[in-house]
């Protein structure tokens, strides 16, 4: 992208004197916000805005579409499919509400948070203990991630079985739009029948039709009590009944269900100051959370008994200590490839129907091992929702082997996703990485029905350009 047009020196000058030191910085300052966090998309922007008010969101957005320059917002860019960088050789401006980290409130009353699009989830839920309220959202990126990026991206993480996504959460929004007009819906009303309901737009939107600024959502009732514990499977066939088990005692009491295998546990065990959890190793583990009253612990041990009886599980620990289920979440927080193998390789993001978890896998793995015989299906995730975060990687091998083959992994892996009924992109978004490959999974009128939404709210194409929306069908 040019940055030196004599247009996009007015426009860098005007606002640079418009938000100050504190609130522009150029280029060179921003080399980490420029690179995606698995290194994969690289982009480059006239400068970062660090606005720290709604009315400066705003004016930056009226700034840039007088000078014909798009906005592209970055939460903490933890996003995994560059969906937050600025790629493509328009003059952007890249935006990021980091300055707008504010908690306005916490009402115990209404059982609501508001706060900016800035602070980060793992502030939210700080904030919402310390008033005896659960902020539900919690993923490995917690300490960074923004609650403007989790609302973008409809995030999820490990107590979406229980709370549901970033969208169950929210209750009203305030939104900067693409004209640079401020949407006020921060209604904190459960119940509004009065019209489409606007907020659900945004969610998910990954910045392509607004900005949100600031956000009133939900809060739940503290668990006085949670209990995890760690089980080896006897053989994937046992999940689902493990899984049917664990939800029915006591009903309501299961809040994680996350899927572990033995390559990740080797991995995290070196790498890292992790404890291997149990001696005994099989292939397959289930991390595994009751939150409640305070006998959901005595539950967990008693479901363990009766899933070992049943031959479901052939080892099992509680953790009887915070440390001992610290170190538990830990080795679960450090699964992602990125992490467990310092690579990247190539990463699917899909959910299918819980009950076909097995069934995937063994279509899956086979499908890998035909097109690359060496390559590793490296499987995880949040199981009790049906995601499943399913990383091919090369450890031992040359990873441009990989590469070559990649785009046949993917085809395979998406067609397996949409025969067993589910989607390719379950909690991290399109971005850029999936917007083409989407198109196979829903009917065409789906995607002009979103593009027609896109155009009434952003005609001139300026707020996250070539992110989430594929192309139209060649005529
Ligand atoms: C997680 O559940 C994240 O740990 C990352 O969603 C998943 O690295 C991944 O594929
Ligand atoms: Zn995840």
């Amino acid at each position: 992208m040019s940055g030196g047009s004599d247009t996009s020196r007015e426009l860098v000058s005007e606002l640079a004197a418009l938000l100050g030191p504190e609130g522009w910085l150029p280029p060179d300052d921003i080399a980490d916000r420029l690179v995606d966090f698995r290194g994969v998309f690289t982009g480059s922007a006239l400068g970062l805005a660090r606005p720290a008010s709604t009315d400066e969101v705003s004016v930056v957005v009226r700034t840039c579409a007088a000078y014909g320059a798009s906005v592209v917002t970055q939460g903490g860019n933890t996003g995994l499919s560059g969906g937050a960088i600025p790629v493509g050789d328009r003059p952007t401006v890249l935006l990021t509400p980091s300055r707008m980290n504010a908690i306005e409130e916490v009402n115990t009353a209404r059982s609501t948070i508001t706060a900016q699009a800035g602070v980060t989830i793992q502030a939210l839920q700080e904030a919402a203990a310390s008033a005896d309220r659960l902020f539900a959202p919690d993923w490995g990126a917690r300490g960074t991630a923004t609650l403007g990026g989790g609302i973008a991206t409809n995030a999820g993480g490990i107590n979406v079985l229980r709370y549901g996504s970033m969208r169950e959460q929210v209750l009203g929004l305030e939104v900067v739009l693409a004209d640079g007009r401020v949407w006020d819906g921060l209604r904190a009303l459960p119940k509004d029948n009065s019209g489409f309901d606007l907020k659900q737009l945004f969610i998910a939107s990954e910045g392509t039709i607004g900005i949100v600024t600031r956000a009133v959502l939900r809060l739940h009732p503290l668990p006085s009590a949670h209990r995890t514990a760690f089980v080896a499977l006897r053989s994937l066939g046992d999940l689902d009944a493990l899984f049917a088990l664990a939800r029915a005692r006591p009903p309501g009491a299961l809040s994680a269900f996350e899927l572990i295998p033995e390559t990740g546990v080797r991995q995290v065990v070196d790498r890292f100051d992790i404890v291997r959890p149990m001696s005994t190793v099989a292939d397959w583990y289930v991390l595994l959370r009751f939150s409640g009253e305070p006998g959901v612990g005595d539950a967990l041990i008693d479901l363990l008994a009766t899933a070992s009886d049943d031959g479901l599980i052939v080892d099992g620990v509680v953790a009887d200590s915070t440390p001992h289920e610290d170190n538990l979440w830990l080795l679960r927080d450090e699964l992602t490839a990125t992490r467990s193998f310092g690579g990247f390789g190539v990463k699917y993001d899909l959910a299918i129907p819980p009950d076909r978890i097995e069934r995937f896998l063994t279509l899956a793995s086979a499908a890998v091992a035909e097109i690359l015989a060496d390559a590793l299906s490296y499987a995880f995730g949040h199981v009790g929702d049906g995601n499943i975060h399913f990383t091919v990687l090369r450890p031992d091998g040359d990873d441009r082997d990989l590469e070559r083959v990649a785009p046949d992994i993917t085809a395979a892996i998406d067609r397996i996703v949409w025969d067993l009924g589910g989607t390719i992109s379950a909690e991290h978004g399109l971005g850029r990485e999936l917007r083409s490959r989407i198109v196979g999974q829903k009917p065409e009128i789906e995607f002009e029905l979103m593009r027609t939404i896109k155009a009434a709210l952003d005609p001139d194409d300026r707020l996250n350009p070539d992110v989430m929306l594929p192309d139209p069908p060649a005529r």
